[in-house]
Formats: structure tokens, C-alpha cells, sequence
């Protein structure tokens, strides 16, 4: 079996993490100091969020020199010692490919700006007249140049240029720095929303009553994409042992096969947006900004169709929590008298299915959302489009933009990771880039780690059966009573072994009858966040976001 598909991945975001030189920003050596941590924790593979060389306009999601580590992270050596030590505590290092787009800062910008004859002119996508595409982060994603009086194409903010993979050059550029890395050690990548890496080059408008700058269809899944994966996979990929997921906005069960099928040679998998989309109001004129409640039976349907769908054919991703998603307590759980407890049954839910899991920093710890005024919050995202929807358009109220911002805003997932109840939570002696999540004092690290009934152990727990237990990593995956309202239970059978996990999402008390073929008396418990298992003939009487894996062998 693939390495990757019994690895837990712990995703980093280093700004955030550790911070060793009393900057502010989290750095490189603020990495190598937690692993012992992360081995504690137990799992396989780290990800790290882009560290290269950047302005820093999306939080080095805008890359000026790939193969250079920023100053504010560390040097080079740094990053080849993060790699070392990891490698002794078996831990693998996954780095962030940031290349549907570069910074403005980047050399091949700089040139390509200067002339329309500049040998890295066609790096970019030039055009004497802009279309109405939207960008990710507000407004047209064109920008005007005065030198050459043309646009150019930016689906991120203006310091973020699409690179045009049209250009054998620019690929071949992606080819080496990838290669550069993995000869230094790297054991994969994260490809930054790769499914937009082939343009349609005809760049047809959308209709208008999607409104002033739509984005859609046309943003992702063009019409070269997996020829470009099939080459970047025979050129790179097939040459190392390395892992890929690759970041796909516009997914769908069926074309996720075209990524990650077995026999597509292209990725080993890759994160789709569909099941955390389901709380957004499709199409919204606010774009994600507009957001409404979850409805359970949705959810498990939709990821009942994703197990499923890539069961044997290829295979899933398991997230809630990555940098650009809010915290998962707080999205869909309860984030105060059931902070515990529901993280424990999100974790549950998500690490008793198949595929890799992915760990978002403080997720293990149950970190919660933070609720900031509009000055004090940094990402881009949230700042343009408070400027663009609540003071320029004048679209929505400050309160209904500030009420989304608190339930989705990305920048609740960045606030510095919290060690302990120290000064800054432990995370920097200095002033710290983003605000605190004043929660440290009782959430943080230290007394994580003091309480063996805390959020971090169960998933320490859940890590551990993962790798001892290859059910986990192999069985199919059934729902078990889809129409229940409030139970999110579901089946994984290989051959005549089951598991059964069965969690209460809401906080009411709620009795679950175990109909069918299931007999509770076969099956004991493997894993719970009570103490105590009520049960009276087949059936469970769960008491608030309670969540028990069962097992029958
Ligand atoms: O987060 C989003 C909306 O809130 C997405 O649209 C997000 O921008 C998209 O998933 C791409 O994300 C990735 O690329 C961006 C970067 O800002 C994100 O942090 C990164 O994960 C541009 O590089």
C-alpha cells in the first residue's frame, strides 16, 4: 500500500505557528522546535504553507523566488534542517506549489511587464481588452498596464499574475523548481488551486446576470488541465516518491477521477470545495459571503457520494479546517459549553473515513473563531471585500458582512497558534502579527496536553487507529439511516469486519435505534468522547455532539 494512504498530514501555516526570533511572524525554526510535538501527536506528514520568497501580499500565496526562502521564515539551511529533522522522527515534508500564479515581484513579471517583445512576455496572459471575469479576491481580474497599454490576467489580487502554462517555457520552469525541492528532500506537494492552471484562452464572458464580475465555470477545469498534470507527472512526479494533492475549486465526484483515478497518472488526490460549500448560498451576488445553515442530510450525502464515488477508482482527502476555512467548532459545532465534545465528533466523523486526513494547526486543540473589529483583520480577502461589497457597492450592512466574516472569514483560522496561557500564548515574545484569539487562557497546548480528556488525545487516538487498524484504511464506506436528522452514522465493512461510527450532530440528547442487519450486542467500543456508552437493546441513547466508533471483531 501507497505510504500516503495510512499518513495523517498536519497542515502548517507557519506565519502562525512558532515564532523563535521575537518578530512576530511564526518561522522556519519555530517548525523544527515543535516536532517533537507534532510526533507526540502522532502523525505522518507535515504540510507546510508557501515559505519562499514573497511580498506577502496573500501571505506568500504570491511567490517572488521559489527556490529562496523568505527572510522573515529563515534561510535555505533552515528549511534543510526542518527537512532532516523531520526525516529522523519519520516525518515527511510537503511544500506548497504555488504556480497558477506568481508574484508581480517575480523576475518573469518584472520582464514580462517591460515590452510586449520581452522574451517573458507570453509567461503571462496579456490582452488589449479585459473580459468580464471576476476576481477571487474582488473586482476584475484584469489589471491595466500603462507601459504597454495592455492587461494583464489576475484571478487573486493584482500582485498575484496568472502564469501561462500555454508557455512550454513556463512549465518547464514549474518542472525544475519542483525538482529542485525534491532533490533537497521534499516528500510531495500541495498544488495552489491547480485546477486553474489551463485557461481558456478564448476567454468568453460570462452572462450578466451572474453580475458585474462573475466567477465560475470558466475559472477552473480548462481545457489542458490534465494533459498538464500528465506531463508535470511524467517529468516530476513519476521520477520521486513523493505524494500530491492537489487544491481543486470546481470539483465534482465525477471529474475528481480525472485527477486522482489509478490509472490517470496525474495526482494522488486532491481537496474539493463541495462539502464546504453547503453552508454558502449558491451564486451569491456577495460571492462566499453569504452564508446559510447546514443541513445535515446534505452533508452526509454529499460525502457518502465522494466515498463512494472514488472508492477502489482513486482516492479522498479528509479535511474541515485549512487556513482558508473558519474553525470547525465554531462553523458547525458549538464553540463554547460543547467546544470539546464537538470537536471530538467532528474529528470522529472525518478521521473514521477513507482517505488521508488532514489536521489544521489547533484543530487538534479544538481552536475556535475569533470575532475582531473590521481594522483588526489582515487577509486580503476580507479586507477587499469589505471595501468593494460594504463601502464602495454598498451591497450589504457592515453587520451582515461582519456576521459572515465572523462564520467564514479565513483569517479565523490564521490568529497564532496557541501554546499555552503564557504571554502571547506562547507563540512569539514579541508583538504578534495578527491579534490573538483571546480564547488561549483556557484554550492552548500546555493544558492540552495536561488533561487526558482533552480534544488533542482523542485525536492522538484517532491517529493510532488509523495505523494499526487497515479496516479503517480500506473498507467501504455505507451511511447507516441517511434520513435521521440529527445522527450522522455510517458503516466501513471489508469482508466480514465492521465499524461503525454513529455521532449526534446537534447538542439535544437524541436516541438511535440501530436497525436492520446491525445487532449492538456484536460490536464494542472502540473510541468515545463520553465516558460512559447508554445503551438499551439495539439502540444508543447519545447524548450531546456524542460521537462512539464501534467495532465488531
Ligand atoms: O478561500 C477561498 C475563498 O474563501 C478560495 O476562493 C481560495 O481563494 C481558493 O481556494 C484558492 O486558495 C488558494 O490560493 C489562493 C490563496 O489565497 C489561498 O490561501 C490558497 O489556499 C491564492 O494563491
Amino acid at each position: 500500500m501507497e505510504w500516503w494512504k495510512k499518513s495523517v498530514v498536519y497542515q502548517v501555516y507557519p506565519r502562525s505557528f512558532k515564532d523563535t526570533d521575537g518578530d512576530g511572524i511564526g518561522d522556519i525554526k519555530g517548525v523544527t522546535e515543535k516536532l517533537d510535538y507534532l510526533k507526540d501527536l502522532g502523525i505522518d506528514v507535515i504540510w507546510l504553507s508557501p515559505v519562499f520568497e514573497s511580498p506577502q501580499d496573500d501571505n506568500g500565496y504570491d511567490i517572488s523566488d521559489y527556490r529562496k526562502i523568505w527572510s522573515t521564515f529563515g534561510t535555505n539551511e533552515d528549511m534543510y534542517e526542518l527537512i532532516e529533522e523531520a526525516h529522523n522522527r519519520d516525518i515527511k515534508i510537503v511544500m506548497d506549489l504555488v504556480a497558477n500564479h506568481s508574484s508581480d515581484e517575480h523576475d518573469w513579471f518584472v520582464e514580462s511587464k517591460k515590452s510586449k517583445d520581452n522574451p517573458y512576455r507570453d509567461y503571462y496572459f496579456w490582452r488589449d481588452e479585459p473580459n468580464n471575469w471576476g476576481s477571487f479576491f474582488s473586482g476584475s481580474a484584469w489589471e491595466y498596464d500603462e507601459n504597454t497599454e495592455q492587461y494583464y490576467l489576475h484571478l487573486f489580487t493584482k500582485k498575484q499574475p496568472d502564469l501561462n502554462w500555454e508557455n512550454p517555457k513556463v512549465r518547464q520552469e514549474v518542472w525544475d523548481l519542483m525538482k529542485f525541492w525534491m532533490d533537497k528532500g521534499v516528500d510531495g506537494w500541495r498544488l495552489d488551486v491547480i485546477s486553474s492552471i489551463s485557461k481558456h484562452t478564448d476567454f468568453p464572458d460570462y452572462d450578466e446576470k451572474y453580475g458585474k464580475y462573475p466567477i465560475g465555470d470558466f475559472h477552473t477545469n480548462g481545457p489542458r488541465l490534465h494533459e498538464y498534470l500528465q506531463e508535470m507527472n511524467r517529468e516530476v512526479l513519476s521520477k520521486y516518491d513523493c505524494m500530491t494533492v492537489g487544491e481543486a475549486p470546481g470539483s465534482t465526484p465525477e471529474n475528481a477521477l480525472l485527477f486522482c483515478g489509478n490509472d490517470r497518472n496525474e495526482l494522488n488526490m486532491i481537496f474539493t470545495f463541495d462539502h464546504m460549500s453547503l453552508d454558502l448560498v449558491p451564486n451569491s451576488h456577495l460571492g462566499k459571503w453569504e452564508v446559510k445553515d447546514l443541513d445535515l442530510i446534505e452533508l452526509k450525502d454529499n460525502l457518502n457520494t465522494w466515498q463512494n464515488g472514488l472508492h477502489r477508482k482513486g482516492w479522498n482527502s479528509l479535511y474541515f479546517e485549512n487556513h482558508d476555512q473558519p474553525r470547525i467548532v465554531s462553523r458547525w459545532g458549538n464553540d463554547d459549553k460543547y467546544r470539546v465534545e464537538s470537536a471530538k465528533m467532528f474529528a470522529t466523523i472525518l478521521h473514521m473515513m477513507q482517505g488521508t486526513p488532514y489536521i489544521y494547526q489547533g484543530e487538534e486543540i479544538g481552536m475556535i473563531n475569533a470575532k475582531f473589529e473590521i481594522e483588526e483583520y489582515d487577509d486580503v480577502e476580507i479586507r477587499n471585500a469589505y471595501k468593494d461589497l460594504v463601502l464602495d457597492r454598498k451591497m450589504v450592512e457592515k453587520d451582515k458582512f461582519m456576521e459572515a466574516v465572523y462564520r467564514i472569514g479565513r483569517d479565523n483560522a490564521r490568529t497564532p497558534m496557541q501554546w499555552s496561557s503564557d504571554d502571547n500564548a506562547g507563540f512569539t515574545t514579541g508583538k504578534p502579527w495578527l491579534k490573538l484569539n483571546p480564547s488561549y487562557k483556557e484554550i492552548n497546548v500546555a493544558s492540552a496536553l495536561n488533561d487526558e480528556n482533552s480534544v488533542f488525545y482523542h485525536y492522538k487516538e484517532l491517529i493510532k487507529i488509523r495505523h494499526e487498524d487497515d479496516v479503517v484504511t480500506l473498507a467501504d464506506f455505507r451511511l447507516v439511516d441517511r434520513e435521521n436528522k440529527s445522527v450522522f452514522a455510517y458503516e466501513r465493512r471489508l469482508d466480514d469486519k465492521s465499524i461503525l461510527v454513529v455521532a449526534n450532530f446537534y447538542e439535544d440528547d437524541v436516541d438511535f435505534e440501530l436497525a436492520g442487519e446491525y445487532r449492538l450486542d456484536e460490536y464494542s467500543v472502540l473510541l468515545s468522547n463520553y465516558k460512559e456508552f447508554e445503551k438499551e437493546g439495539n439502540k444508543i441513547k447519545l447524548k450531546p455532539f456524542e460521537a462512539i466508533v464501534l467495532k465488531n471483531y
